[in-house]
């Protein structure tokens, strides 16, 4: 007999649907403001704050630091979850060796174009699974979904998987982005319920 996919538990035994999430297939669109209008050729990834040198990718620079392939659930904080979800791209980790922080340097803000933030800790933005997508599913991100390139945090509340990214401020101090400043927690662990300050 098989498991319910809501009754699974994960390697370190917390389950794996955090409590108050359930279970969906498809996959809403939710986000603050209008779709950005975007274009390759002028895009850029710009890293700027506590850093020993400000850097602006372009998307081929980008793309060229490194790509990685990886699977994850969402869990946004309106109370759905998506199991298994293959996203494609580029490695927090690989930015990270590509650039010179200054030893202060212990949070980020995400910068996205539209002009929506959110932040996290940089210990977090280490962790593995933690990368810049570009594809969903073997499939280009649609638009809606924050094409070209959109940030993935698969182990908080989906709203810090910020979409349409377009640098990373880096800060000595914990600050709140958009919805941070509205209410949502600074951190939102969703094993921890962590929804709302
Ligand atoms: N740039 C940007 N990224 C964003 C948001 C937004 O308003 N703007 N909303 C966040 C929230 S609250 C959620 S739940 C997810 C939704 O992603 P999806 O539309 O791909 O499901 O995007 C996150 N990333
Ligand atoms: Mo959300």
């Amino acid at each position: 007999m098989s498991t319910p996919a809501s009754k699974e538990l994960r390697p370190d035994g917390k389950p794996r649907l955090p409590p108050g999430q359930h279970l969906t297939t498809g996959w809403p669109v939710l986000h603050y403001g209008s779709i950005p209008r975007i274009d390759l050729e002028t895009w850029r990834f710009h890293v700027w704050g506590l850093v020993e040198e400000e850097k602006s990718f372009t998307w081929e620079e980008f793309n060229a630091l490194g790509q990685v392939t990886d699977t994850s659930d969402i869990h946004c904080v309106t109370t759905w979850s998506k199991f298994d979800n293959t996203w494609e791209g580029v490695p927090f980790r690989a930015l990270y060796d590509a650039i010179r922080l200054k030893p202060e340097a212990k949070y980020a803000m995400i910068h996205c174009y539209g002009g929506y933030t959110t932040n996290l800790p940089l210990e977090d933005l280490l962790r593995e699974g933690v990368l810049f997508a570009h594809s969903h599913n073997g499939q280009p991100l649609t638009k809606e979904h924050g094409w070209p390139m959109r940030l993935v945090v698969p182990h908080l509340y989906f709203w810090k998987s910020a979409k349409w990214v377009g640098g990373i401020q880096f800060l000595d101090r914990d600050r709140p982005g958009f919805w941070e400043t509205y209410g949502y927690h600074i951190y939102g662990d969703p094993w921890k319920e962590q929804r709302y300050a």
